[in-house]
């Protein structure tokens, strides 16, 4: 049987189960996901997370050095970042306009009196441009800093592509790096089953029927919008631009997408999302491996779907009328919001604080979604890597036909 049907039948085991225990007492629960439920998940998600920064530091030095010449790079790059800002824009009209037609914040009771919220700061915009040069790159790598790790990444691949010949050993040494890395991806993916119940059984059990219940127009506000900008903008991108057909992309993607579901984080996905893109849907290496990693890192329509559906939710929550002002500020500070933001769980929510604070609404209307958020999390996730997929695919495909 394929990962991908693994994969499927633990999610859907995962949430039976954890629909079951939603009716099991509190205490109950808890035990088994603090013993069970959360060590396997937890295990799955460092194993592959383990991955990531080499993964994504190696990738980036063979994608730009095997692009080239920089203007073949600086052509893919500017084509890169077009797709990612445009179908940004597109995922944030699509969402506000889905949730002022739908009204989610005037479904239901919300009982706002005990909501708080402690929003973590979020750097200043400029500081987050300055700072993806890195001065020092082992600190970045150490810390995680995926803009940091990529931007360095870059300069080297750079410096490969000029250097040709004289360093051909070290670039044979990344692609050997590239090859072990990429065994361990399959040997870690064995274990993807495993964790896909245990982190959906667990965030099912833990947000509790009601909670899904009560936030369900909110809830469905976003899954629509994720739905629309995948079914319309990626496919018509792809069939248009790209000159292929849709159902081709999501059938060979679909492995990566059920594991970032799993995960809900785009980082740690980020190994299978490359293996699937070059495996199953034939995009250039070099174009994946350069597209791809620094999609992950900064472009983000899931998460920008939820956080505009999330400010109209709460401003009819808190009977805030929005102007067009506001719509404004909040499509620039929830698309600057997903550049700055690495792809691990939960990272939208916290960026949601600063794009509620820029447009005056109170961030303690967090606490409203919180619970549920985990779900949401899952299935944004499951976008996010499928807009980065969608344009390494279209320009792959464009790239191949030129030099056909
Ligand atoms: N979980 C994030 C990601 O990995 C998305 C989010 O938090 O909104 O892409």
């Amino acid at each position: 049987m394929s990962l991908t049907k693994k994969i499927l039948i633990a999610l859907v085991l995962g949430v039976i189960v954890g629909i079951i225990l939603t009716f099991i007492p509190e205490s109950l629960f808890s035990t088994i996901d603090t013993f069970v439920l959360n060590p396997v998940g937890q295990i799955f998600i460092h194993l592959i997370m383990m991955l990531v920064v080499p993964i994504v530091f190696v990738s980036i030095v063979l994608g730009t050095a095997g692009l080239g010449e920089p203007a073949k790079l600086g052509k893919i790059g500017v084509q890169t970042i077009s797709f990612f800002l445009v179908t940004t824009a597109v995922a944030l009209c699509i969402s506000l306009a889905l949730a002022f037609m739908i009204k989610p914040g005037t479904e239901g009771v919300f009982d706002v009196s005990m909501a708080d919220y402690e929003a973590s700061e979020a750097p200043p915009v400029m500081e987050t441009i300055i700072n993806i040069i890195p001065t020092n790159p082992l600190s970045a790598m150490s810390a995680g800093d995926m803009l940091q790790i990529i931007a360095f990444a870059i300069f080297i691949g750079i410096a490969l592509a000029f250097l040709g010949e004289k360093t051909k050993g070290i670039y044979n040494l990344f692609e050997q790096a590239n090859d072990v890395l990429m065994f361990l991806v399959n040997l870690v993916m064995k274990t993807a089953p495993y964790g896909a119940f245990a982190l959906i059984a667990s965030a099912i059990g833990g947000a509790g029927l009601d909670a899904i219940g009560s936030m369900g127009a909110y809830m469905g506000t976003v899954i629509l919008g994720l739905f629309v900008h995948a079914g319309v903008t990626y496919s018509l991108a792809i069939w248009m631009l790209g000159k292929a057909n849709p159902w081709q992309f999501y059938k060979g993607f679909f492995p990566a997408m059920s594991v970032a579901f799993s995960t809900a984080s785009s980082s740690a996905t980020l190994p299978l999302s490359m293996k699937a893109a070059q495996e199953n849907l034939g995009v250039n290496k070099n174009i994946s491996s350069f597209v791809q990693p620094l999609g992950a890192t900064i472009n983000m329509d899931g998460t920008a779907i939820m956080q505009a559906t999330a400010a109209v939710f709460i401003s009819q929550v808190y009977a805030i009328p929005l102007e067009f002002t506001d719509i404004i500020l909040i499509i620039v500070t929830a698309t600057l919001a997903s550049i700055g933001t690495a792809g691990v769980p939960g990272v939208g929510l916290i960026m949601l604080a600063m794009v509620l604070t820029q447009v005056g609404l109170p961030v303690e209307g967090i606490a409203l979604i919180i619970g549920i958020d985990r779900l949401l999390d899952m299935l944004r996730t499951a976008m996010n890597i499928t807009g980065d997929a969608a344009c390494a695919y279209i320009i792959s495909e464009n790239e191949k036909r030129r030099s056909a």
